[in-house]
């Protein structure tokens, strides 16, 4: 319904450009500042017309007759004229409206849908600005409009040639723009781009972007859904024949075809009964070459190939599979919409269809002949009424599809053609600029040996030296690369590779590695001729090895990423893996000791506990120091590694604190006499009683948050196992230190 106003309002918008403002000959547009019931009798006797929509207004916009003027200047009616000349206005108008139109220019003109006069004016347009395109006259159609089209040729003779054309069908308004589209850009390209220039000097092309203009020059005057030509019928009054039912290839044969004249399928007389498919016919048999036919249509999303009245499979199939492939990869990938290639009904996407033009293409003249439906895919993409915001998204899909059958019927051999070249190709007809010259090494297209080798491979800047690359991950080294004297390497994948670089490392040489993600996966080996490590490291990483000076700064840590074995004295450049260990401690409602296996990345209390700031009400240390959030005061400052902190929660929290693991057998606890809050510093729990029996001498009490005890003197242990994320208020007889056992 909604398309249905619309196409109503485009028939009528047409009609108001050519003759809207006849009604309105010899009339004026006046204004009267007020009314009186007895003006409004005589206005009325005048037949005035009011331009408002309320009729009993005190003051009023009127188109009035010259007549009617004279009674309100006869009878002293106060009014003012506010056009004089009505006719002479709506034409000014409608002028200014044309020249807008006229105006959009380049691809602008693509922004609309165009009549079939606006069309014929470009393509001579076209034609006058092109070298390689001339208009062409096909014939007359049924009421004696011209079939034009234009032919792109090079010259020469019985050339591969390839014909496109759009409308067969009155109302695919959009075949119109994507034929007009694809050969305004033939003629540009051919002069901007030089592939498009070898293919026109290989291929000649024909576009007729209107081959049924009575029936295009209908659905814009009288009926938008109208798809036959404009052909009457003997002995019928319904006018019409679908004309790509009308061809001589299984006419009539039954498939999507009728026999009744009122019918938006009717097959004609006879084949060829259809002026305009005679017209065509005939040009097409003059064309000596014709390998390829591109019937363009909407809608449906499809590219469609022969034979269209049956799924048998026809003797070129492969090819034909081949080449609809490739157009219709170039179509669906130009905006990723996508299409569908088949032939036959096209595994159901479509009908059969008998008596069609491709078919009679392929059939009669040799040619694979195709059917393009551009878009929309569906009717709810607005059917034969593309939105016209997508004209140029279909005329560029169209564009990219049609090219690809031009470029097939080129049969391109694609290679160097300079003769001089040392990869000339004779049997080449584009050039697809691959010419290359010898190397200094005799290699075509080579460029040289590589630094440190000669042409045979030899190093002969000094030693070969191995480059040992890892990643810990095994997913390659995520854009990492390591550069060694300015020659980069990498691994793209996987877990390690191996390269081989000629150095001469009697020299200062300079590595750095850096650029790419996932750090802490990366590590490398430097290895000479002997096998020995000169540098190890991972990423990033700056340093040198050789003879840089006697004195080698670097990094002397083992355990840092970029630890330099050669490096006699260490500058502070060590870097460390930021891999990251995370405990996640489960704190409940109200007070709890809690303590850490991290050492955490931001040990301030108040940023260790920020995840969980809501509900944390106090944290204290063991000296009653606290933080308390909402005052924003951290009285304990850095929480300290070994130790345990009382915390008191609104509500139940987890905790999760992220930094390196503690390594417990490695990690001294000083216990001073009295009470202390012990943390806990392995991974899981273990019995209470052999975790602290180093110290069992000196334990006086051990408690839990709970109030569980462990008391050694009467051999009761309360509490079992210690957890990890738990602390322990722990009251010793004298100074102690201690460790836990490992992990
Ligand atoms: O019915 C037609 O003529 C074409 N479809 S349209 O909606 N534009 O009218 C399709 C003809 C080609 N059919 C096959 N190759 N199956
Ligand atoms: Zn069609």
């Amino acid at each position: 319904m909604k398309n249905l106003l619309i196409i109503l309002f485009l028939l009528f918008s047409f009609q108001l450009t050519a003759q809207n403002s006849t009604p309105y000959a010899n009339t004026s547009l006046v204004h009267l500042k007020s009314i009186s019931p007895e003006i409004e009798a005589a206005l009325h006797d005048l037949d005035v017309t009011f331009l408002s929509c309320r009729e009993h207004q005190s003051s009023s916009d009127i188109i009035v007759s010259e007549t009617a003027l004279n009674w309100l200047s006869n009878n002293e009616v106060v009014f003012e004229t506010l056009v004089s000349d009505l006719k002479q206005k709506i034409d000014n108008d409608n002028a200014a409206m044309e020249l807008v139109r006229s105006q959009r220019d380049g691809e602008e003109w693509y922004t609309i849908y165009r009549t079939y006069d606006e069309v014929q004016d470009k393509l001579v347009e076209i034609a006058n600005s092109s070298s390689v395109a001339t208009l062409i006259d096909l014939g007359d159609s049924y009421e004696n409009r011209a079939i034009k089209g234009l032919k792109f040729s090079t010259g020469g003779n019985d050339k591969p040639a390839v014909f496109f054309n759009g409308c067969q069908h009155a109302r695919e308004w959009v075949t119109v723009m994507a034929t007009t589209y694809f050969a305004d850009q033939l003629a540009q390209q051919y002069i901007s781009d030089s592939f498009t220039e070898s293919l026109l000097d290989l291929v000649d092309v024909y576009i007729i972007p209107i081959v049924n203009p009575d029936g295009y020059v209908y659905t814009h005057t009288t009926d938008r859904y109208w798809r036959k030509n404009r052909q009457p019928n003997t002995n019928s009054s319904c006018v019409g024949t679908d004309l790509n039912r009308n061809w001589e290839a299984d006419w009539n044969g039954g498939e999507s075809t009728s026999t009744s004249e009122c019918s938006d399928i009717y097959v004609g007389s006879g084949a060829f009964s259809a002026t305009e498919a005679t017209v065509l016919k005939n040009y097409m048999e003059s064309i000596p070459n014709l390998k390829g036919h591109l019937d363009i249509h909407s809608y449906s999303a499809l590219v469609l190939g022969p034979w269209g009245y049956t799924n048998t499979e026809s003797p070129d199939h492969a090819e034909i599979v081949s080449l609809g492939n490739a157009m219709n990869d170039a179509i669906t990938n130009t905006n990723n919409y996508p299409f569908t290639f088949g032939v036959g009904d096209a595994d159901g996407a479509i009908y059969l269809a008998s008596g069609t033009m491709p078919d009679w293409s392929y059939d009669e003249l040799g040619a694979l002949g195709y059917t393009f439906e551009l878009r929309p895919n569906s009717s709810s993409g607005g059917g034969f009424e593309l939105p016209e915001s997508q004209i140029l998204d279909a005329c560029a899909e169209n564009y990219n599809g049609a090219m690809e059958m031009i470029i097939w019927a080129a049969d391109i051999q694609s290679g160097c053609m300079d003769a001089s070249a040392c990869n000339y190709d004779a049997n080449a007809t584009v050039d697809d600029g691959s010419c290359a010259e010898l190397d200094e090494c005799g290699e075509c297209g080579g460029s040289g040996p590589s630094s440190g080798y000669d042409c045979d491979g030899n190093c002969i800047t000094g030693e070969t030296l191995t480059i040992q690359l890892e990643d810990s991950y095994g997913d390659g080294w995520n854009g990492n690369n390591l550069t060694i004297n300015g020659t980069s390497i990498t691994m793209n994948s996987g877990t390690s590779s191996t390269e081989i670089l000629c150095y001469d490392s009697n020299t200062c040489i300079s590595v750095s590695c850096d650029g790419g993600s996932w750090q802490e996966e990366v590590s490398w080996t430097i290895l000479n001729s002997d096998g020995e490590e000169l540098l190890i490291g991972g990423a990033p990483f700056t340093g040198e090895f050789g003879n840089c000076s006697s004195e080698i700064p670097g990094c002397t840590d083992p355990l840092a990423t970029n630890y330099n074995a050669l490096a006699t004295f260490d500058d502070g450049s060590c870097e460390y893996s930021s891999a990251t260990d995370v405990q996640i401690i489960s704190l409940p409602l109200g007070w709890f000791i809690f303590s850490t296996y991290i050492q955490p990345q931001t040990p301030a209390i108040n940023d260790l506990v920020s995840s969980i700031f809501e509900a944390t009400i106090i944290v204290k240390d063991a000296e009653g120091l606290a933080y308390l959030p909402n005052w924003d005061f951290n009285g304990i400052g850095n929480a300290i590694d070994g130790e345990a902190y009382l915390i008191k929660l609104s509500e139940n929290q987890n905790l999760s604190i992220s930094g390196t693991k503690i390594i417990p057998e490695d990690f001294v606890i000083n216990l001073e006499t009295g009470w202390s809050l012990l943390g806990y510093l392995r991974d899981s729990p273990a019995n209470l009683v052999t975790m602290l029996a180093d110290i069992n001498e000196q334990i006086i009490i051990v408690k839990t948050f709970d109030g569980t005890a462990y008391l050694p003197d009467w051999n009761f242990n309360g509490i079992g196992d210690m957890s990890p994320g738990q602390g322990y208020q722990i009251k010793v007889n004298s100074n102690v230190s201690f460790s836990y056992p490992p992990n």
